[in-house]
């Protein structure tokens, strides 16, 4: 699989020949075609792109793209995509993985890459429902949601996996939603570009077992629920352009822009970490609308995979290069004996 210069680098160079098998309807066709749109940006020629997933419908990823990549085990994407990127740094490694493969059976993974905060681009696909398996409730799943294991409504409190992110060190926090290939697109290509861990958080619509989760801040009404946060532009939102975000003590609230000063109209700064924490946690059912788009960005932090290389060259400076042979072998060795007895005897070996 290797590129000739010939070839075009556009959303079909990345697309696979295999045969795609999501339902039809299925939200994640237009986030496979977000993050395609976002490798023809990042321009890495496929065989310098490589896709880790886990276990879902969503982590079939890997088989519709023309890239490497690595269908692993359920839950086991990041830790799997942290060793390829520190033992190749100079891929573009992708993670593709549910909310149920990222935020349940792979929490704790997902958890200690953000923390460390290697260079992968996550996406985390929020269906808000277990899909390959049949429609069991997930951490993402709404409080009161009918599902297959909930019959009388979940009664669990969420996650939120941003605010998660943030609170454990994350430095790139994004989301996006299925019907919005452009935003979508937007948010994969920052984040390819941030040289730490950059957590995509992708809403999708599982027809099939959760068909209209997002459907409040998809319909008619979509500008009154959701904000599309930009660094440096006020935080105004709704149908009329009428509504906006202002600062109330330590938190945020809703207000008519015909009601306050401008000056009182929140400015977006996707390096505040606190404006950042805020906007990631609001959501209809508090009333608020649900913030898209870049919510928080810290290029400065240097990533797990950068200190390693760097850790690695520092030392062979001082003490240059050591045969491994002479690693294993250092510090205090033992010998193992046993004494092994039989009816003519002991011996020890
Ligand atoms: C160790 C293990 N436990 C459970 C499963 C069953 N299983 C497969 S996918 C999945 C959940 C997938 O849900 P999600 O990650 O939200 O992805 P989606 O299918 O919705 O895209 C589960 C529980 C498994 N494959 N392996
Ligand atoms: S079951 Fe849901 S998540 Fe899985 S392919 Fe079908 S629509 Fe998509």
């Amino acid at each position: 699989m290797t590129t000739t210069v010939n070839e075009v680098m556009d959303k079909n160079y990345f697309t696979s020949k295999a045969e795609v098998k999501w339902c039809p309807g299925c939200g994640d066709y237009a986030i496979i075609n977000s993050v395609k749109g976002a490798m023809v940006n990042r321009a890495k020629p496929r065989d310098e792109v490589a896709i880790v997933s886990g276990i879902g419908c969503s982590s079939r990823f890997p088989y519709y793209m023309e890239t490497y990549g690595f269908h692993t085990i359920h839950g086991r994407a990041a830790a799997i995509a942290s060793g390829l990127k520190v033992g190749k740094p100079d891929l573009d490694v992708w993670v593709i993985s549910g909310d149920g493969d990222s935020t349940a059976i792979g929490g704790n993974h997902w958890i200690h890459a953000i923390r460390r905060n290697i260079n992968l681009n996550y996406v985390l696909i929020n269906n808000k429902i277990y899909g390959l398996t049949k429609g069991q409730y997930s951490p993402t799943s709404e409080m009161g949601q009918i599902t297959k294991t909930t019959p009388y409504g979940v009664i669990d409190y969420p996650m939120n996996p941003l605010v998660t992110a943030l609170g454990i060190g994350g430095t790139f926090v994004a989301r996006s939603i299925d019907k919005d290939v452009k935003m979508g697109e937007e948010i994969c290509t920052r984040g390819a570009n941030h040289p730490g861990f950059s957590l995509m958080e992708m809403y999708s619509n599982c027809v099939i077992f959760n068909d209209g989760a997002h459907d409040k801040i998809t319909g008619k009404d979509k500008a009154d629920f959701t904000i599309h946060v930009q660094h440096g532009k006020k935080l105004i939102f709704g149908v009329e352009n009428n509504l906006c975000l202002v600062q109330d003590g330590f938190r945020i609230k809703m207000a008519k822009v015909s009601d306050v000063a401008e000056s009182a109209i929140i400015v977006h700064d996707e390096t505040n970490l606190q404006l950042a924490t805020l906007l990631a946690d609001m959501a209809p059912s508090k009333g608020q609308p649900v913030a898209l788009g870049v919510i928080y960005c810290d290029p400065a932090k240097k990533s797990y995979d950068f200190m390693v290389h760097e850790q690695v060259q520092q030392v062979i400076a001082s003490k240059g290069e050591q045969p491994l042979d002479k690693l294993l072998r250092a510090g205090d060795t033992w010998t193992i004996s046993t004494t092994l007895c039989n009816a003519s005897g002991c011996k020890t070996v």
